[in-house]
């Protein structure tokens, strides 16, 4: 197993003593599949906006409200939002989560390092990330979002990951492009690992998408919609990246 970079471990560590809710929360969530029909019914690329105010790899912090943000990727054509909750290195935080979902009415995904079932209980939101390669029972954790009424997203990087994700029972995979042992971005990693996915499953090429020509190159190779956060937050809009 390749080796974590430095920024990844301490947010692990830091993830690991954070603390969860008390009692588990119930969700009527936002369904991401009806919001990516609804764009491509409209001729729009189906994305996933994030708000992400700084990152390991970022350089510098961006100061902008949470909330306007999140209503100038509504108007842009975001099909759905995701939202950092992670405190120590993305700035993150359930509050912001909250106050977004309440502003918009497109799906809502909590971006964050879960490892606790009880973790799931301290914000609603619509989707929740499970990184595969950092979650021990992803079958339980799976599990236990649904219980809750919150779509779990499963993060994989290869082609190892995917298949734990389907065994754990995953309908929605995202595929990070970002490795977290070096930080680095390649979007054949979607290219590689997409094409191993069943049908049914609904597919998301996370990170890395900043031009319309790579856009264009992650729907070629599958992906039913596209996570974006530095471009859009970059740009303040998804006029840049929204194009077949
Ligand atoms: C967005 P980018 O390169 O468009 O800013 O990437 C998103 O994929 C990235 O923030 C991300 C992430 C994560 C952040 C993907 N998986 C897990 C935190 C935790």
């Amino acid at each position: 197993d390749e080796a974590l970079a430095p920024a990844v471990e301490s947010i692990l560590e830091a993830a690991a003593e954070r603390p969860g809710g008390d009692e588990p929360i119930d969700v009527a969530a936002r369904s991401l599949r009806d919001a990516i029909e609804r764009a491509e019914s409209d001729g729009r690329v189906p994305v996933i906006a994030e708000i992400k105010p700084t990152s390991p790899t970022a350089d510098g912090t961006r100061e902008a409200d949470p909330v306007e943000l999140a209503e100038a990727m509504v108007d842009g054509g975001a099909a759905a939002l995701s939202v950092l909750t992670e405190p120590t290195h993305f700035d993150g935080s359930p509050e912001a989560l909250r106050r977004v979902r309440e502003a918009v009415e497109v799906p809502v995904l909590r971006k964050d390092f879960l490892c606790r079932e009880a973790q799931l209980d301290v914000v609603e939101a619509d989707l929740a990330l499970l990184i595969a390669r950092f979650v021990d029972d992803l079958e339980g954790l799976v599990a236990a979002a649904r219980e809750r009424g919150f779509q779990p997203l499963v993060e994989v990087h290869d082609a190892a990951e995917l298949e734990a994700a389907l065994g754990a029972g995953a309908e929605l995979i995202g595929v990070n492009n970002r490795d977290l042992g070096r930080l680095e971005v390649d979007l054949a990693t979607f290219e590689s690992v997409a094409p191993r996915a069943p049908e049914d499953v609904t597919l998301i090429a996370e990170s890395g998408v900043s031009t319309p020509a790579d856009v264009r190159r992650m729907r070629a190779a599958g992906a039913d919609a596209l996570l974006i956060g530095s471009a859009i937050m970059d740009h303040g809009t998804c006029g840049e990246v929204d194009v077949a």
